[in-house]
């Protein structure tokens, strides 16, 4: 790669989608991509975010950004999408029905599984919100398991193989249902493709990566 990308974000935030993509190319902080340090607090009046030079990338103010040469991107899964593409390899779709599939398991992680993921994450709504959510998602995690039977992965044939699709799913299902220790046992195909997916040493952001916002 001539032109290093750029991700603006921090570990926390969505921006641990790419992160967790550009590891499994086993590329490095510094030496293969860049981290751009957004601060904190998201809400309210932030430095960076606020700045000429960031809201002409992204002027609806969120993170994460990507910027690779003259290619400016946000929203997360279309970040994922293009370094895959960008990349390549058994990672990314190797026909134009593979591909379009990985970029229907994105639409579908932050359509379907996000609004319902996210807010336990962040407690809303308390123990009655939990349990809103939780019977929310119960329709959609048995769909997922239906998709995910005699399979390890969501893309390929047989068992399947670790695509961006995976990350893109896994760091929606995955990653916020194991912060907020979801029981998955009634799904148990969910269950295993959630340890298989996030058991992965590129899940883990290594120690000279930002963990939180300031
Ligand atoms: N759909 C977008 C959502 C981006 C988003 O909401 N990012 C959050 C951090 S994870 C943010 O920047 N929030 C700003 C704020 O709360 O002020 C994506 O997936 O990239």
């Amino acid at each position: 790669m001539s032109e290093k990308i750029t991700i603006y974000g921090h570990q926390a935030s969505r921006a641990s989608r790419p992160y967790w993509l550009l590891r499994e190319y086993g590329l490095e902080k510094g030496k293969d991509f860049i981290e751009v340090d957004t601060g904190g607090p998201v809400t309210g009046y932030n430095e960076v975010r606020d700045s000429a030079e960031f809201l002409a990338l992204n002027p609806y103010r969120l993170i994460p950004v990507m910027t690779h040469g003259e290619v400016v991107l946000y929203e997360s899964q279309a970040i994922c999408q293009y370094i895959a593409a960008l990349l390549g390899g058994p990672l990314s779709g190797q026909t134009p029905a593979e591909t379009a599939r990985i970029n229907m398991y994105g639409l579908s992680s932050i359509s379907n599984f996000e609004p319902n993921f996210l807010p336990m994450v962040f407690r809303q709504g308390g123990d009655e919100g939990r349990a809103r959510y939780t019977a929310n998602l119960e329709p959609l995690l048995s769909a997922l398991n239906s998709e995910l039977i005699n399979r390890d992965y969501l893309i390929g044939e047989s068992r399947g193989r670790f695509t961006v699709a995976d990350v893109m799913m896994a760091s929606v299902v995955g990653q916020y249902g194991r912060a907020i220790k979801f029981d998955f046992s009634p799904w148990p195909d969910v269950e295993s493709w959630v340890q298989l997916t996030t058991r992965r040493d590129a899940f883990y952001p290594p120690r000279d990566m930002k963990v939180k916002p300031d």
